[in-house]
């Protein structure tokens, strides 16, 4: 009777024992924005489930980060100002280098820049990295404005060209995080000088062209409507639009997508690989990050969302059309004249939701 009491209570008890072993990551990225093979690959190689919730702005990763026991153990914030801040309110936890021996496949020259904000780079290793700039339907634009010169801001800035274009669709990214430096610079300002006037110059601009306008949308949803044929200039992150162009190639039905970025200097973003302080599974955080700076996971990631990473031993394996399309991987040109946004101070980060709230509701 004993023993059978025994082995009930073990059954019973069995499933909670299994699933406290079960080991678990639980990674916050960007959306389209990893192989899902990749994710796959790291459970059956690792034994480790992969929990993976998307965000698709650094306001709405800022947002859930700030309130804490966020419950995530990898989160991708930008290098300034997200990751940045984070740092110093001390929401990142230290790496520890002895568990991530893939540590020596990073480029050092890319991870010397991001440097200047975390010391030693005891914080976050470069996952994937961008420029900001223009989606356009080529088919469209052609048929509307064949004369209109399609090399940087002034197609989506300049009210006279967005007025001609409003018609086929003209979206912004929701994040004035990611939006307003690109559009100072267009202005002839410092994108990171954090003044009020500045501002006031970059809010002019963008209520010059809003009601052109059809919508501004989380940069997830901007990579859709490019994809279907829906916007035919949104302003958004490099590789979304480089992957709207291969969707649409895909679908076979005529939409023609290209990517501008300013020659004038475009916004460049390092996404980092980082684990939050109160992350549950610091472990199984380590080894994920460990596992995605592979040089063949990595190549992989990039071949999928057609952004370049900082693992230049990936790059072997990274298809050549990707490796050669200068709006994946800009040349030296486009690099010494991008600009890193920086981290402006708070009151001026007031500002500018004020403002941006200001330019969606259109007045
Ligand atoms: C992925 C968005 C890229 C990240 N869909 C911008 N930092």
């Amino acid at each position: 009777m004993i023993r059978r009491l025994i082995v009930l209570l073990a059954l019973l008890l069995l499933p909670g024992l299994v699933a406290a072993q079960e080991r678990v990551v639980n990674v916050y990225n960007w959306s389209d924005y990893i192989d899902p093979y990749a994710v796959q690959r790291f459970t059956r190689e690792t034994g480790i489930r992969v929990r993976y919730d998307v965000y698709d702005s650094l306001e709405t990763l800022e947002g859930k980060l700030s309130a804490g026991r966020s419950g995530y153990d990898i989160i991708v914030p930008t290098s300034e100002p997200t990751f940045a801040r984070l740092l110093r309110a001390g929401a990142l936890a230290p790496l520890d280098r002895a568990r991530i021996p893939n540590w020596r496949n990073l480029d050092p020259t890319l991870m010397a820049r991001v440097a200047e904000i975390d010391p030693g780079n005891r914080h976050g290793a470069i996952y994937l990295w961008g420029t900001v700039g223009l989606g356009l339907r080529l088919d469209r634009i052609r048929a509307i404005a064949p004369d209109m010169a399609l090399d940087g801001f002034d197609v989506l800035l300049k009210p006279e060209n967005a007025a001609r274009l409003a018609r086929c669709g003209i979206m912004v990214m929701d994040s004035p995080t990611d939006v307003l430096p690109s559009v100072l610079r267009w202005a002839g300002r410092d994108p990171n000088a954090h003044s009020l006037e500045d501002l006031r110059v970059a809010e002019q601009a963008l209520m010059g062209i809003r009601r052109h306008v059809r919508a501004i949308l989380p940069s997830g949803a901007i990579l859709d409507a490019l994809a279907n044929g829906e916007a035919c200039v949104a302003l958004t992150y490099s590789g979304d639009v480089i992957q709207a162009q291969a969707r649409a190639k895909e679908a076979g039905r005529g939409v023609e997508i290209g990517y501008v970025a300013p020659r004038q200097g475009a916004q460049l973003w390092f996404d980092m690989l980082a684990i939050p302080a109160d992350a549950p599974n610091k472990e199984a955080a380590h080894d994920f990050i460990n596992f995605l700076l592979r040089p063949d996971v990595m190549a992989g990631i990039t071949n999928q969302v057609r952004y370049p990473n900082a693992v230049p031993a990936s790059l072997a394996a990274v298809d050549v059309a990707v490796r050669e399309d200068r709006n994946v991987y800009p040349d030296e040109a486009m690099l010494s004249a991008s600009f890193v946004a920086s981290t402006p101070p708070r009151d001026i980060e007031r500002a500018r939701s004020r403002l941006w709230s200001r330019f969606k509701a259109g007045r």
